[in-house]
């Protein structure tokens, strides 16, 4: 794959940075941070970012990810047509939690088929993907990004460069978590030879290191050493889910954060791969 000189050109100017967040830690920094000249390219890669993008896929217009309940109740209240997804503990969010309605969608990429999903707004909310997606709001660009459109997201940066570029891991609770350093270390090996200038700091070629060790057999080293694989690998109407979110490049298109607090695929890029 060959993206072209500008990611090149631009660090050479304005000496262009390249880092992974690793933790949910980071959120609150990130939060206060001038993020005005940074991209942030945010991974849930089990599940919410793959969900979200695969939802995109199947014709979703818009997914809006909301930070907690209350506030997707109150998307909803606002866009009384639009379609609740997210979980709590992995599974539906239903009426308990709420107090008032069930979920349509929990947060498993193959619930959002087209049929479902076509030509709907959704609002999403998960434990930790949306809000690294709302930790990112402000800055220059926000991405929603995953294994299935790693190379897309390298193509987008490349194409867009930004003095700083961030690849924010959403982890899992309070933890790190190592399938996001998989998706993370998969767009920093996609971007590697048009990095000449930028300079890579050592998250980000940790990432890919990691990445690198495990690319052969992604759904087999998720399952094994990622808390949330292992989880969803125990249970057997969720295992399947560990191979979609590991499925590489198969979605041709990035998802970004509009002013709008939206999500949509940009105009220009592929619709569906
Ligand atoms: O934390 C999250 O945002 C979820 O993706 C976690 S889960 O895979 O749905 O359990």
């Amino acid at each position: 794959m060959d993206g072209g000189p500008l990611l090149v050109s631009a660090s050479r100017q304005s000496g262009q940075t390249l880092d992974v967040l690793f933790t949910p830690a980071d959120f609150g920094a990130l939060a206060r941070r001038d993020l005005s000249q940074t991209t942030c390219a945010v991974f849930d890669v089990l599940r919410a970012t793959t969900s979200l993008l695969t939802a995109l896929a199947a014709g979703a217009k818009a997914v809006i990810p909301a930070a907690d309940i209350p506030e997707a109740l109150v998307w909803k209240a606002r866009l009384p047509h639009a379609l609740l997804a997210g979980e709590r503990d992995g599974r539906r969010i239903l009426r308990h939690l709420t107090g008032t309605v069930d979920f349509d969608f929990g947060n498993s990429p193959r619930e959002f088929t087209a049929e479902r999903v076509v030509g709907r707004t959704l609002i999403a909310t998960t434990t930790n993907g949306t809000r690294a997606l709302r930790a990112c709001v402000g800055a220059r660009a926000v991405l929603a990004a995953s294994l299935r459109n790693a190379a897309a997201v390298a193509d987008w940066i490349s194409a867009n460069p930004s003095k700083e570029c961030v690849l924010v891991c959403s982890g899992t609770y309070e933890d790190s978590s190592y399938e996001d350093v998989l998706g993370a270390g998969a767009v920093v090996d996609r971007l590697w030879d048009r990095l000449h200038g930028v300079e890579v700091l050592d998250g980000a070629r940790m990432a890919r290191l990691i990445y690198l060790a495990a690319r052969s057999d992604l759904v087999g080293a998720m399952a094994d050493h990622a808390r949330n694989g292992r989880r969803l690998r125990s249970l057997p109407d969720l295992a399947p889910d560990l191979a979609v979110c590991a499925s590489e490049d198969d979605l041709c298109f990035v998802g970004r954060l509009g002013p709008d607090g939206a999500i949509r695929i940009p105009d220009g890029e592929c619709a569906v791969s």
